[in-house]
């Protein structure tokens, strides 16, 4: 039985390129710096990111628990918004590892926090308060459909963060997503956040890794919590060969990704028994509600026989993510099983 597999971007393979990078990569001591594929690599992602200094971690979870141990105290305040992957999907790391108090303000549709609340939440100096340090931003959203947070708005929510002397972090899982849908690049959108992190073994196809970015102090004690948290790896090139292929030749073509999640969206819409707004889906994510006589477990449960995997996200709303496993036949073929399973279900 034909396998396609939307839970995730995650799941997608190294491509014959990548493979044979890893098997010819020059390889040192990670750990004192001496291994030249991953120097090789911090500096192009430094490069991308336009910021002075990377450091490779092994997941985007690492990569954000990093940047906020290091930009912050025990007791100190992060804001961040109640959509954000931080908040849901990081074991909690920041408060079990990092001490620091969640303040959660409401993420609109699009991934923003308003600029109102954010003028609101951040406290006063005052013995009673903990201090509030950092703002934690998400580009692509991905809880809100891989939705993109522009040049313009990033720019003035970090711009009032600055003001009251907070630090900003950008998760940038999927920044390049984000990049290519708003012809711009990740550096731009990055350049009014202290420091960023994007991921390699999402869209980009990569196996392993994360690059957190920043200042080169930041970099530097980044470097030191990396050790600490167990991430400092030793030849770690054989992966990070891969990264800079991916960084390399895999980012213009996330246009296909979008293109594709585009075509499904708009396959869902015609779908009785489904709702979509194909509008909303800017970049490789596709989340839709069933409104019928169904949940979204059983037509999750449904699809997985049939060989189409999708992600159950609650009681009546399921995503599918593209990636460069998926091509346009894949689609047809994902929405001809769809509305299936909706017939059989409803
Ligand atoms: N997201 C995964 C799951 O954890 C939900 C996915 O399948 O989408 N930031 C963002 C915005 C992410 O989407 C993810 C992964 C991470 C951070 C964490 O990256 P990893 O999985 O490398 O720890």
């Amino acid at each position: 039985m034909k396998i396609i597999d939307l839970r995730s971007d995650t799941v997608s393979l190294p491509t014959e390129a990548m493979r044979k990078a890893m098997y010819e990569a020059e390889l040192g001591d990670d750990v004192y710096q001496e291994d030249p594929t991953v120097n090789h690599l911090e500096e192009l992602s430094a490069h991308i990111s336009g910021k002075e200094a990377a450091l490779l971690t092994p997941s985007g979870t690492m990569s954000n628990l990093i940047a906020i141990l290091t930009h912050t105290q025990r007791g100190d305040e992060i804001i961040l918004g109640d959509e954000a992957h931080i908040f849901w999907y990081e074991v909690g790391g920041a408060s079990a590892i990092g001490g620091v108090v969640p303040h959660i303000l409401p993420n609109d549709s699009c991934g923003g926090i308003s600029e109102n609340a954010l003028k609101a939440a951040i406290r006063p100096d005052n013995i009673h308060h903990p201090r509030t340090r950092l703002l934690c931003l998400e580009n692509t959203h991905n809880r809100c459909g891989g939705a993109i947070l522009s040049r313009e708005y990033t720019s003035s929510i970090c711009e009032i963060a600055r003001q009251q002397g907070l630090h900003i972090h950008l998760d940038g899982a999927r920044i390049f997503n984000a990049a290519v849908a708003s012809n711009m690049s990740a550096s731009e959108l990055a350049k009014p956040c202290d420091s960023v992190c994007f991921c390699l073994s999402k869209g980009l196809g990569a196996p392993v890794g994360s690059l957190l970015c920043g200042s080169k102090d930041f970099i530097a004690k980044s470097r030191r919590w990396r050790k600490m948290l167990g991430g400092g790896m030793r030849q770690a090139g054989v992966f990070a060969a891969a990264g800079i292929v991916a960084l390399e030749t895999m980012i213009e073509r996330l246009a296909k990704d979008h293109a594709n999640a585009r075509r499904l969206a708009c396959g869902l819409e015609s779908t009785p028994g489904l709702s979509i707004n194909p509008a909303t889906v800017q970049t490789n994510i596709v989340i839709f509600e069933v409104s019928g006589n169904f949940t979204a477990l059983e037509l999750t449960e449904k699809l997985s026989e049939s060989g189409l995997k999708v992600l159950c996200r609650s009681e009546n709303s399921l995503r599918m993510v593209t990636h460069h496993m998926i091509t346009a036949d894949d689609i047809d073929d994902a929405l001809s099983l769809i509305k299936a399973a909706v017939k059989y279900l409803s």
